[in-house]
């Protein structure tokens, strides 16, 4: 069933997912990727494309700054385009993660093969996508990619309206929009 056709009745949640600078160079892999989020019924909450400087590359993935990979990494994801996206579901952390797959792209081949980055990754670093592991890191990661998103005004205001269906997606914006009351 359409999503947008049918009455949530647990509350959506919001993650953040990046589509990685190896898959923005290639737009039929950037569209192939955002029609597989609408085929996965998440709500395009919003969506942008950006281009990291390495600084902010560095603030992103402090976490990993003793990580073997780390500098690789931070030249990576400011070596291009690449696109966010604010995306709401029910369960939307683990469900993205799932569609994912996992970090490394042989282990992903090997377990997931119809996973995002058994498709399309390169390599354990090139590997196409991103998204928030926890709904802290959610919030954070939304607010740094998104510093005039509000998640807890949006949870408290729109999501209601989101969960209850009255939404279309726009194909002009490609984003979900909330449909104007009948
Ligand atoms: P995930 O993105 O699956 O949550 P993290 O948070 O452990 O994985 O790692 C962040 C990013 O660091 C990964 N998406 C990947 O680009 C890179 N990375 C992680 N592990 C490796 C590795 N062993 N070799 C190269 N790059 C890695």
């Amino acid at each position: 069933m359409l999503l947008t056709t049918c009455r949530l009745t647990r509350a959506l949640q919001l993650t953040l997912a990046v589509i990685k600078p190896d898959a923005v160079a290639h737009p039929l892999m950037l569209e192939a990727l955002h029609q597989k989020i609408l085929d996965n019924n998440f709500v395009i909450v919003r969506w942008k494309d950006l281009l990291w400087r390495r600084q902010d590359s560095e603030k992103f993935y402090a976490e990993h700054a003793e990580r073997f990979f780390y500098q690789r990494l931070v030249e990576f994801m400011s070596s291009g385009p690449m696109r966010a996206y604010i995306l709401a579901r029910e369960d939307a952390i683990r469900h993205w993660r799932e569609l994912m797959g996992p970090t490394k792209v042989f282990r992903a081949r090997y377990t997931s093969p119809a996973s995002i980055r058994a498709q399309f990754g390169l390599t354990d670093t090139r590997n196409t996508t991103h998204g928030s592991d926890s709904p802290e890191s959610a919030q954070r990661e939304i607010s740094f990619f998104f510093p005039d998103f509000h998640v807890e005004e949006w949870m408290e205001k729109e999501e209601p309206l989101f969960r209850s269906g009255r939404i279309h997606y726009d194909h002009q914006n490609q984003t979900h929009m909330l449909s104007a009351p009948s």
